[in-house]
């Protein structure tokens, strides 16, 4: 069997979403997701410049050798472009193995090891009421985990709040949007935030909140510290995460589990010092690579909390669910609900009941990309903001 073509697809369909599609001499073919958010264009030509010349004629059943061959073969290692470039192959090359075995790819990954994925939903609102009759709203859709982001008084927007409710989306504008951020103005908010959703909504539901790396290591120890009395599930994103030193100390304040990783991309960014690491396929490799993480993270009593946001397509939600059912550290996974139109370019089999997420039984992935379908999405320049300080400091240490 060879890989006889492999086209790199971008599309538009409410947001920006980079496909491979790998195909064989066997007719078989197999997609991957290689989305960037904000940063599409630059794996789509690295995808296309660089890895689709050589992996023409190559067997598609040999994904470990592939794998090796596009990471040591570069030369130059990791980063979120090359390890986004290299998910996409290796997820499409999943695909087609299981479609040759005849079999859904959480089977060649080990089988079931749960019966469903418990995945968390995103109650947002400016205000605290608002957020509240979102948290109630999921719950009523059988949700049994939420994270509740609300808005911060006295700052204009806050990331994370949507505008829809639903659908979330960040990147906004083709230049970045320029938000400011208060320290002071959030920590003395967020606590009477969860105070009011463990009061309303009692002790069982699992609830989460997500700083998106604004604090340094101290503020967010007071703010773990803080949030004590409300058991969150998790803290996500405390603080920036390239200083792994930082974590130590917020842990030797606080007994709030730490959330963290949906910006790693390899195992050698994974760390200990966390409780739940948030790699998922297509930033972290593929299926092959954060399957290693997860073992990693198994000795450390790490558990998966994989990210889900809507900037990941219906391909790496696929890839990810046959991933959360069969690994033995699962915790949690996040999800967003995509658009009609995202789900009319992306049609996949996996389901949602009661609050678990079911990956399909069809072989391979169970998800396509319908070409005809993408190219009336074109691609439009989208861009996280920045966030400055009142004083008009660039912020995010
Ligand atoms: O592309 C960035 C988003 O995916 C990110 O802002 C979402 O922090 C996020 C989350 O936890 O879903
Ligand atoms: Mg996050």
């Amino acid at each position: 069997m060879k890989i006889t073509d492999a086209r790199v697809i971008v599309t538009c369909p409410g947001r920006n979403f980079v496909t491979l599609k790998i195909v064989t001499d066997d007719g078989v073919t197999g997609v991957g997701d290689a989305t960037l958010n904000g940063r599409e264009l630059a794996v789509a030509a690295y995808l296309t410049e660089h890895v689709v010349p050589v992996l023409i004629g190559r067997d598609p059943m040999r994904i470990e050798d592939i794998w090796q061959y596009l990471y040591r073969g570069a030369y130059w290692r990791r980063g979120p472009v090359t390890m986004s470039a290299i998910a996409a192959v290796d997820t499409a090359l999943w695909d087609i193995k299981g479609k040759v075995a005849g079999l859904p790819v959480y089977q060649l990954l080990g089988g079931r090891s749960r019966e469903g994925v418990t995945v968390y939903g995103h109650a947002n609102g400016d205000t605290v009421d608002d957020a509240m009759t979102e948290v109630s709203r999921y719950l009523s859709l059988g949700y049994k985990a939420v994270r509740v982001q609300t808005g911060v008084p006295g700052l204009a927007t806050t990331y994370g709040v949507s505008k829809d409710k639903l659908f979330y989306e960040p990147a906004d504008a083709a230049i970045p949007t320029e938000a400011v951020w208060s320290t002071q103005r959030y920590l003395s908010h967020v606590p009477s935030v969860f105070a009011r959703a463990r009061e309303e909504f009692g002790p069982s539901v699992k609830l989460l909140h997500d700083v998106h790396h604004r604090l340094t290591p101290i503020e967010a120890a007071r703010l773990g510290k803080a949030l004590e009395p409300y058991e969150l599930t998790w803290l996500e994103d405390p603080v920036p995460a390239e200083l792994q030193e930082g974590f130590r100390l917020i842990r030797q304040h606080t007994t709030t589990p730490l959330a963290v990783g949906e910006v790693f991309n390899t195992i050698y960014d994974a760390q200990q010092l966390i409780d739940y690491i948030r790699t998922t396929v297509v930033h972290a490799g593929g299926i092959t690579h954060l399957r290693r993480i997860f073992d990693l993270a198994a000795l450390y009593h790490v558990r998966s909390g994989s990210h889900g946001a809507t900037d990941l397509s219906p391909v790496c939600m696929s890839a990810a669910l046959h991933v959360d059912i069969s690994i033995p550290n699962f915790g949690l996974q996040e999800y967003m609900r995509h658009t009609a139109e995202t789900d009319e370019v992306f049609p996949h089999g996996y389901r949602f009941d009661d609050g678990y997420l079911y990956p399909s039984e069809e072989p391979g992935l169970g998800v396509d990309i319908d070409e005809t379908a993408a190219a009336r999405y074109p691609y439009r320049p989208a861009s996280l903001p920045v966030n400055r300080l009142e004083d008009g400091t660039l912020h995010n240490w």
